[in-house]
């Protein structure tokens, strides 16, 4: 099988997880559910549960506790999406080619099935507990899940960025808000499936520097592609220091060095990979294919 088939057939595995975990639509709180079901399988590549179960391997992990984690994981990129598109924050009336949760179910049932995802979450993870073979990986995995969804990671980097809004700012500042927004969740994703599976904490280190730089890599290329895609419709030549309205890693730096940042931080990130004595093929193809996707 070569990468792209493997890709597809994983990823066909892993949402079949993530969905056995979803509520079944009944009873009286039956709007809620299908606003939260219908938000987890609107679409989405499905990388942060991937790259917990292809860590998990890795590290040699062969349980069925990874997958409650792998769930819940999904549950919380997919709430924060739901709240990124709320009028409060971003105002998209369009995700993945279909209708934000808040405009398909009105606003209020946007924000109630934020919170429900996110609640669900760690009410999913908490079933590890009865799949685990060692109860204080499952509790060290559960703390680091909340550690990275919450004010130290995903949260806090949405408050700088919604802080940020309409000031220009800084290298340092981007990198903080890339680091937590993007980042935390990738490195909750990885170091999960590093520890559930039994890693060293020297070896659960390397991995959240690895997830980290897979990050800041794949936000840097987010923002890249926002600018080409965005000239070739307008059938501009790509050479841009053309300024977007939002500061991003292009406008501060312009494409070039953002593409060689790309190229250096994602090279960090597989011979992060590489120091450690266990391999995972698959899981190098697929950081590599985050980082230099074209779409
Ligand atoms: C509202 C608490 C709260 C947080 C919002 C995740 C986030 C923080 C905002 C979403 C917008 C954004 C640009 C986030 C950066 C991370 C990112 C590139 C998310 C998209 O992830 P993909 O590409 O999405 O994995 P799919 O659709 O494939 O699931």
């Amino acid at each position: 099988m070569n990468f792209r088939e493997e890709l597809k057939s994983k990823t066909a595995a892993v949402e079949k997880i993530v969905e056995s975990y979803l509520p079944e639509e009944s009873g009286t709180q039956h709007e809620i559910m299908e606003a939260m079901n219908y938000s987890v399988t609107a679409g989405g590549k499905r990388l942060r549960p991937l790259l917990m179960q292809e860590t998990y391997r890795m590290f040699g992990g062969e349980g069925r506790e990874v997958e409650p984690f792998m769930a819940a994981m999904e549950m919380i990129h997919t709430y924060s999406l739901v709240h990124d598109d709320l009028p409060a924050m971003d105002n998209d009336e369009y995700r993945r080619g279909k209708l934000t949760t808040h405009a398909k179910f009105g606003h209020a049932m946007g924000v109630l099935a934020g919170d429900a995802l996110l609640n669900y979450a760690f009410e999913t993870a908490a079933e590890a507990f009865d799949k685990s073979t060692d109860l204080r990986r499952t509790a060290k995995a559960l703390q680091i899940l909340s550690r990275k969804a919450g004010i130290y990671g995903m949260i806090g980097g949405q408050v700088v960025d919604v802080q940020s809004s309409g000031h220009a700012i800084d290298q340092d500042r981007l990198d903080f808000i890339y680091e937590l927004k993007t980042g935390a969740l990738l490195e909750a994703a990885m170091m999960v499936g590093a520890v559930l599976a039994g890693a060293s904490e020297e070896e659960v280190s390397v991995i959240e520097k690895v997830a980290s730089d897979v990050g800041i890599a794949f936000q840097i290329r987010d923002d890249i592609l926002d600018v080409t895609s965005t000239l070739e419709e307008l059938g501009k030549p790509i050479h841009s220091d053309d300024k977007n309205e939002k500061t991003t890693y292009v406008t501060l730096k312009g494409l070039k060095q953002a593409e060689k940042d790309v190229e250096e931080i994602s090279a960090r990130a597989i011979e992060g990979l590489a120091s450690l004595p266990y391999k995972n093929v698959f899981l190098t193809e697929l950081i590599k294919s985050l980082v230099y996707r074209e779409k």
